[in-house]
């Protein structure tokens, strides 16, 4: 279809098939909501556990939790689970759930703009059919927080003449047995993927400019009594579920109001660093000093054990160029390489796709959100972008538990909106200027004890105005609470202005 043809009406358009963008669809689909579209710039579902296949690439939170509730699966291989156990785990769920039919596959979303006098979002999209224009009555963004890489803008970086390529971009063609690696970044993904590149390397460097609290993971298979007992004893697994997420629920003071009390950490990370490493001057270079939770926590058994390894450099010179063959820091050594590892995170406060969204008075979303940080009404819907979602919105991320709960939460909401503008006769909605201003206000508020604010660190959970404006600061349970219900109060709302086509709730996708 060109793009001068005539819009396709849709009432609901899904952007993104990982983990969020794949339970919207089911749960709409659940409630009769059956006229959607998911789009998906990649060619599957999966979202990040599709795109970050890089060596080493696991969970770091239990896969009892890290899960669907509605769609248990008793056959966990571990504790942690491995990227394509998870991957093929939402690929089953996505098959099993009958959706599958409504997917577009390696369609990028162009831009959306809210059109007033329709009461829709005019989407445009570039697929292998060519452009393509999308009507939507309803956006619920599934983008990702951690989808686009940050590639570190250090001088010469394009200048390098191997090979370059980002965690989240892994190129499998390039062959690193015995090869010189440079790894730039020591967070989440690096500690994963250096121990893999240690084992095959000559040699690795790694570019640390921050150390981070890393503790033991606690890993055990599980056994195949266990999954039986799982699949055959009712309630055993949804126990199993209930047990981690109170575990790690009862973390969250710490986090929230008791800083201090994180130093039992911060013991348990040196203990880690001492059990692996025995030159003084790397635990040195490796212990963080600043209260461990600011940035967040990492589990690893590998990681210390792969830089007290002899193939391994750990750099704390401050880079400050790269050159053909190399990497240069600060006291002017450059050191050769044939590969560089850029595992430097995403851009999570000022996500790229905002630039691509325009909401009633023809300001675009990162407009706003340039001005004053981001900001949504339950981290959910924004005032001056009606009838748009966004699923793991501001504030909405966690440093402590699965983002599958808050993901479920929120569709939870989607779905509950949804009914209310077929019920009401709802054209469209946004949440008025003051409940989303109080919501943000309030989060401010609780954010301030908070180990994120007080920690004393600098993290990618904070904007440039010095607000964390990227995790919840508080319990999950709290969370959920706040979006059980459709709050029509705290909207300004509109009557339909055209007919909607009717609906029919079909039966649940659970187990
Ligand atoms: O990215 P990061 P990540 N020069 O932003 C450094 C999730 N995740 O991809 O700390 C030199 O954490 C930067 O240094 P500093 C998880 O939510 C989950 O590792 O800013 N260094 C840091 O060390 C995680 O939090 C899993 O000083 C530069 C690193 O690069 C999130 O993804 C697994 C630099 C970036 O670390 C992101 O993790 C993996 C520069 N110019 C990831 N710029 C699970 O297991 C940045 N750095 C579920």
């Amino acid at each position: 279809m060109s793009s001068t043809t005539s819009p396709t009406q849709v009432d609901h358009l899904i952007v993104g098939a990982g983990f969020a963008g794949l339970a919207a669809a089911i749960k709409l689909d659940e409630a009769g909501e059956r006229d959607l579209v998911v789009i998906e710039k990649d060619s599957d579902v999966g979202g990040t556990w599709h795109i970050n296949t890089y060596p080493g690439a696991e969970c770091d939170v239990p896969s009892q939790l890290y899960s669907y509730s509605f769609a248990l699966n008793p056959d966990w291989s571990k504790v942690y689970s491995p990227q394509p156990e998870i991957l093929e785990y939402i690929r089953k769920v996505a098959r099993d759930s009958g959706t599958l039919d409504r997917f577009v596959f390696n369609t990028a979303v162009l831009d959306s703009t809210w059109d007033a006098a329709t009461q829709r979002w005019n989407v445009r999209t570039e697929g292998p059919d060519g452009p393509r224009v999308y009507a939507a009555r309803t956006v619920v963004s599934c983008a990702g927080g951690l989808s686009e890489p940050r590639v570190p803008e250090i001088e010469g970086i394009d200048s390098f003449a191997g090979e370059i390529f980002h965690s989240a971009r892994w190129n499998h063609d390039v062959d690193l047995t015995g090869k010189r690696i440079a790894v730039i970044g020591t967070g989440a993904s690096a500690i994963q993927l250096v121990p893999e590149l240690q084992e095959i390397a000559g040699h690795v460097d790694v570019y640390q400019r921050t150390p981070n609290w890393v503790i033991p993971r606690n890993e055990r298979k599980f056994t195949s009594l266990e999954k039986t007992a799982f699949r055959k004893v009712p309630g055993l697994q949804r126990a199993a579920r209930s047990a981690v997420y109170s575990t790690l629920e009862g973390r969250v003071p710490a986090f929230a109001k008791f800083p201090d009390l994180l130093k039992v950490v911060e013991a348990q990370g040196k203990k880690n660093i001492h059990g692996a490493i025995k030159d003084p001057e790397l635990r040195a270079k490796v212990t963080p000093n600043y209260r461990a939770g600011c940035k967040r926590i990492l589990i690893s058994n590998k990681w210390y054990p792969a830089l007290a390894a002899d193939n391994v450099d750990l750099v704390t010179d401050p880079i400050v160029k790269i050159t053909a063959n190399g990497v240069v820091t600060a006291d002017g050594t450059e050191r050769p390489i044939d590969v560089l590892v850029v595992a430097t995170g995403f851009y999570v406060t000022e996500p790229p796709i905002a630039e691509h969204v325009t909401g009633k008075d023809g300001r675009t979303l990162a407009d706003l959100w340039n001005e004053q940080g981001m900001a949504a009404y339950k981290g959910t819907t924004i005032h001056g972008f009606p009838n748009l979602f966004q699923i793991v919105g501001p504030n909405t991320a966690l440093g402590h538990s699965s983002i599958i709960f808050i993901i479920e939460s929120q569709v939870k909401y989607v779905v509950e909106a949804a009914k209310a503008m077929r019920r009401e006769g709802i054209g469209a909605f946004e949440p008025t200027l003051s409940a989303q201003d109080e919501w943000t206000a309030d989060i401010r508020q609780k954010m301030k004890p908070t180990v994120w604010q007080t920690g004393g660190c600098a993290s990618w959970y904070q904007d440039k105005f010095g607000n964390n404006t990227t995790l919840w600061p508080g319990q999950t349970f709290t969370f959920r609470q706040h979006l059980t219900k459709f709050d029509l109060d705290k909207y300004d709302v509109e009557p339909v202005s055209a007919p909607v086509k009717k609906t029919r709730a079909k039966k649940k996708v659970s187990k």
